[in-house]
């Protein structure tokens, strides 16, 4: 606490002796967590410097509930670029590193200030500041602490943003979950607005997400507790992370890798029961030299790049790892007919 209490002091004395733009950056195609601790972040920020801060992001907010959450929140989210990131003289990752492939931050760029929760490449980041640890569920409950810490009030929609934020990163504290995001989970709990969580959670969804649906319970394949998923073309890179979520839930089950192509990329999700997998770094060997892959415990995922040439190289990747032997995959559909 007190280590975090002088960095947070450090930052924002920092932050007030220069003029210098501050930029907050989530990683690509950016979760409720990565949002939520992004605009946290930004708000408390500029509640200490009397500064705007900006809030940004790469790629596209695909999940129907995590755009519902931007606007329903009135989260000043734009998008951005690397080219544009580059002319900030202060620059905050969350939930997310500048090593990483997920994010669009500028290459032999210093940034600023790093909060995460996710392992960190060869131990070596390039940041002023630093508040990684791996072993909290979610940048939200950090971002909380730090709220504490500063004695800096959160407002309903910042309480509502976070708790979904934790909620949907830990699976509602059921899956890869510390002691920070149980306390804060409970504490924001009475400060949220549950109207706005309620359409977050259940929104109107388009047709599209029925497509992928289909396709997904059309193509499953099963082999002993494993079930993989292609979906095709996805209509948003994140409908992967949604049905192995979903196929999970399977019974039998306790392992899903799902799959999907959207403008010639390949997105995966895994996702896990059982205690010990470290989906994260399988995710990470799996990707090494075609694309990029983390997580955690029980979840990971990430992109391949030119799916023609390497989803066959991920696959026989995947299969080998977890001992599928790819013969005996049968089709989950023509189990049940
Ligand atoms: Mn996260």
């Amino acid at each position: 606490m007190r280590k975090i209490k002088r960095m947070l002091n450090e930052i924002i004395e920092k932050l007030n002796s220069s003029n210098g733009r501050v930029a907050i950056l989530t990683h690509t195609n950016p979760d409720p967590d990565a949002i939520a601790s992004a605009f946290a972040l930004s708000y408390l920020i500029e509640s200490l410097i009397n500064r705007k801060v900006s809030v940004f992001y790469d790629g596209i907010i695909g999940r129907v509930n995590n755009r519902i959450m931007v606007d329903a929140l009135n989260i000043p989210l734009k998008k951005t670029d690397r080219r544009k990131i580059a002319g900030y003289q202060f620059v905050c990752l969350v939930d997310t590193q500048p090593a990483k492939k997920n994010n669009c931050f500028p290459e032999g760029k210093r940034a600023f200030f790093v909060i995460d929760h996710h392992f960190e490449d060869e131990g070596t980041v390039n940041a002023k500041y630093i508040d990684i640890r791996k072993n909290v569920g979610s940048t939200a409950a950090m971002i909380c602490q730090y709220f504490d810490i500063t004695g800096v009030e959160i407002p309903t929609p910042i309480a509502t943003a976070l708790f979904y934020g934790i909620k949907t990163d830990t699976d509602g504290l059921l899956r890869d979950y510390s002691r920070i995001d149980e306390r804060y989970y409970r504490r924001l709990f009475p400060h949220i607005d549950y109207r706005i969580l309620h359409n977050i959670e259940y929104p109107p969804l388009p047709k599209d997400y029925f497509y992928d649906f289909a396709d997904a319970l059309n193509f499953a394949r099963v082999y002993n507790d494993i079930l993989i998923a292609d979906l095709g073309e996805t209509f948003v890179p994140d409908m992967t992370g949604e049905m192995a979520d979903y196929l999970l839930r399977m019974e039998d089950i306790s392992l899903v890798l799902v799959f999907g192509e959207y403008k010639n990329r390949m997105y995966f999700s895994l996702r896990t029961s059982k205690k010990g997998k470290k989906l994260g770094i399988v995710s990470y060997e799996l990707t090494e030299g075609i694309g990029s892959g983390g997580g955690h415990n029980k979840t990971g995922g990430g992109v391949v790049e030119d799916p023609l040439l390497n989803k066959k190289i991920f696959l026989e990747r995947f299969f080998d790892r977890f001992g599928v032997v790819s013969e005996k995959l049968s089709l989950f559909y023509s189990k049940i007919k």
